[in-house]
């Protein structure tokens, strides 16, 4: 259809925001299809916002239909077909975690109800804003008229991590790398999974042939990332977390790669072991929009013992947001 999709985007002044809009201006979602932004912020956020809507404009880019700006999330949200909900409250000094579950309740059970009042039929909904996975249950269980499948939430980063990781130590361009998966939490807990990933169509695990690298190196580098990024840089990763959230979002909307998979946090049916209704991430293929958890792979004692760490923290998580009352 050439009618423009219609994407809306939390913390749209925020540094993810200012390398995702013009990603998602430039094409990198929709291809030739033209998009209409819908940017949601904080009041006093807007002037801000009202800045890069300029350096929008200055873009000229043929494919953006519209923007559009405000602190009313049902204004924002209305009759969108996706909502990238980028924006959160980060840990401040001395926030114990309670602090900041309860924060970003706030936020997600304000957004869960305003989308469900006034997203399109069809919007699919992505969550990158930390704790992503729990303010995804949050959203969902806030939007009692939206299948809970048509929400998700980011782990594509920590995905693509895993490849460029995977393709430096065996020297392989990152396209021979397939069937990566990331199981589990948005977390230093995390897993990311070499045993059914391949390296030009030979297993990943037994391409490297060194399970210290693997254990010792691979896992925990892929989950420490994110601190390493801010060591270096001064500030937590926004460009690369914004090309993922595109990724996702396109691999949703258009469809997985035929013979691979993605990373995808969505909710559980109980597939693995994880427990049921917990938004944990697990290898999904993806085709007009929907997604399906990839079915029968082999979890050896080492795997489950680290998915099931990473989906504990994802039920106590859930125990925390149901003492406060925010599900
Ligand atoms: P910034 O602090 O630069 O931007 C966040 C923006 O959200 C701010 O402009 C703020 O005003 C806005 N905001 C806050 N409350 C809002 C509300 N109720 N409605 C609308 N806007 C609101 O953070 P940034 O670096 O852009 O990161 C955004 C989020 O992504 C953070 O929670 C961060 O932890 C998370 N990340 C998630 C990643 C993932 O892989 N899932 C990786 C990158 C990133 O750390």
């Amino acid at each position: 259809s050439s009618a423009p999709l219609k994407v809306a985007v939390t913390g749209a002044a925020g540094q993810i925001g200012y390398s995702l809009l013009f990603r998602l201006a430039s094409g990198s979602l929709t291809g030739g299809r033209p998009i209409e932004l819908r940017l949601l912020e904080i009041t006093p956020a807007l002037k801000a916002l009202e800045g890069v809507v300029m350096e929008l404009d200055d873009c000229a880019f043929p494919g953006l239909a519209g923007v559009e700006i405000g602190d009313d999330a049902e204004k924002i949200f209305d009759g969108v077909n996706l909502a990238l909900l980028v924006g959160a409250r980060p840990r401040g000094p001395g926030m114990e975690r309670g602090d900041l579950l309860s924060a970003n309740g706030a936020i997600f059970t304000a957004q869960g109800k305003a989308l469900n009042a006034a997203a399109a039929d069809d919007v699919r909904i992505g969550v990158t804003g930390n704790p992503a996975n729990t303010n995804a249950l949050i959203a969902l269980k806030n939007a009692p008229d939206i299948p809970a499948e048509r929400f998700s939430a980011l782990t594509r980063l920590d995905h693509n991590r895993a490849i460029s990781q995977l393709a430096a130590k065996t020297g392989a361009p990152v396209t021979d790398i397939t069937k990566m998966t990331i199981w589990g939490n948005h977390s230093a807990t995390q897993y990311p999974d070499l045993f059914h990933a391949e390296v030009a169509g030979r297993n990943a695990a037994e391409a490297v042939g060194d399970q210290d690298w693997l254990e010792n190196t691979f896992i925990p580098t892929v989950a420490k990332r994110g601190a390493a990024i801010i060591e270096a840089r001064g500030s937590s990763s926004a460009a690369s977390a914004a090309s993922a959230t595109v990724d996702a979002a396109r691999d949703w909307l258009y469809g997985s790669a035929e013979g691979d998979w993605v990373s995808m946090a969505v909710v559980s049916d109980g597939s693995y072991g994880v427990p049921e209704g917990l938004v944990s991430s697990f290898p999904v293929t993806t085709e007009n929009g929907d997604w399906k958890i990839v079915q029968g792979l082999e979890i050896d004692d080492f795997s489950r013992a680290r998915i099931d760490a990473s989906t504990a923290e994802l039920a106590d998580e859930r125990a925390a947001v149901t003492e406060l009352g925010l599900i």
